[in-house]
């Protein structure tokens, strides 16, 4: 079975929920895990106050019994506690009574670098609101759970996925200073995939490339800008006897240059990927804009928001990549049964000697 995830939800709205298809039965999950990383996600430096409303925890609704998958679809929801000061604003059905709480003065004031404007363009809004909900990095929280879900079934087989920032000192450093100037900063993640074995991926077609599929699962998270596998753009610099990794006679590397994927395959090595998330748009000393009510030039729109979220960007890439790679694993070993995933992948094991 190929695994697949569908997610949805608005940043202030009554949750975040995900429904993943494809699990082997008998998959145990831990609800605590899962919920650690939905904490680590929240408690990076330079986060909203937003992050003091919110403890996030997972809910299951389908698809699990006493903490193991039956091969049905798990559907995950992640409640926005926010929700209860948006009631009217964000409020799924026609709201009754005098409008109160947050969200319902229509935003017309469109932020550079945020969603705001393509979305007007494309969906024919009259509230930029629509756009910015979904556009929101809030709804990172339930995809972490997925990770969660993920890293449990690759746990199985031998494969971590730990995602951290790049110089975290100097980050805090760069936050507090962009804080003082009611800026914003955005910063380098770094994620390494460990025990990966060779051959997830394939060079057969583009869609099956591991590295294209984990680079648009990156890119695919808000702010993202950059992703670099291995050394990646340095790599254009080098010539190519120090750009390759030899091959020992046990078949493993002495460099990495490559990021542990060639032509699109996992070679063994350790995957490591970068990531480049842009300052965040929302900003304390706004940026020029237009009016979209009036037409008139006018400041960017100001609300509560992160001074930075790169901290938060390394476990929601870290779950990423994990999905990313459980996909790859379900798609090589498959199985209907938990028994039956790690069984194929011990059997492949001993047949390449690895
Ligand atoms: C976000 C704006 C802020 C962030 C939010 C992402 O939300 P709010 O406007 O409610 O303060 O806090 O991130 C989260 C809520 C979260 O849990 O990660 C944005 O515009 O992307």
């Amino acid at each position: 079975m190929t695994l697949r995830l569908t997610s949805a939800g608005e940043s202030h709205g009554p949750g975040l929920v995900a429904i993943v298809t494809g699990l082997p039965a008998g998959l145990e999950l831990d609800r605590d895990a899962i919920d650690a990383d939905l904490k680590r996600r929240q408690e990076g430096y330079g986060r909203s106050p937003r992050q003091q409303i919110e403890q996030d925890r997972v809910d299951v609704l389908a698809g699990l019994r006493q903490g193991k998958t039956i091969g049905t679809p798990l559907a995950l929801v992640v409640w926005n506690k926010d929700h209860k000061n948006w009631t009217w604003g964000m409020n799924p059905w026609p709201p009754e009574g005098e409008p109160h709480g947050k969200g319902t003065k229509p935003v017309t004031l469109p932020r550079p670098g945020h969603a705001d404007l393509p979305g007007v363009f494309k969906y024919d809004l009259d509230d930029v609101r629509n756009a910015l909900e979904r556009a929101s990095a809030r709804h990172t929280a339930v995809h972490v759970a997925v990770g969660g879900v993920a890293k449990a079934l690759l746990a199985t087989i031998g494969i971590e996925v730990e995602g951290t920032t790049v110089d975290e000192e100097l980050l805090r450093e760069r936050i507090d200073a962009a804080r003082a100037e009611r800026d914003t900063v955005g910063g380098i993640v770094e994620i390494r995939a460990r025990g990966v074995m060779p051959g997830l991926g394939s060079y057969a077609s583009k869609d099956d490339r591991l590295d294209a599929r984990l680079a648009a699962a990156v890119m695919g998270i808000q702010a993202v800008k950059g992703v670099e596998i291995g050394d990646g753009f340095a790599l254009a610099d080098k010539f190519g006897s120090a750009a390759h990794d030899e091959i020992g006679t046990d078949k493993h590397r002495t460099t990495n240059h490559a990021g542990g994927l060639e032509a699109g395959v996992s070679n063994g090595e350790e995957i490591v990927i970068r990531a480049a998330m842009k300052p965040l748009p929302t900003l304390m000393k706004p940026l020029g804009s237009v009016d979209l009510a009036t037409g008139e030039a006018a400041q960017a729109l100001v609300e509560r928001s992160d001074v930075a979220a790169v901290e938060a960007l390394a476990v929601v890439a870290e779950s990423a990549v994990a999905w990313e790679l459980a996909c790859a694993a379900q798609d090589k070993f498959g199985g209907d049964a938990i028994g039956d995933f790690v069984a194929a992948a011990r059997a492949y094991r001993d047949r390449i000697g690895w």
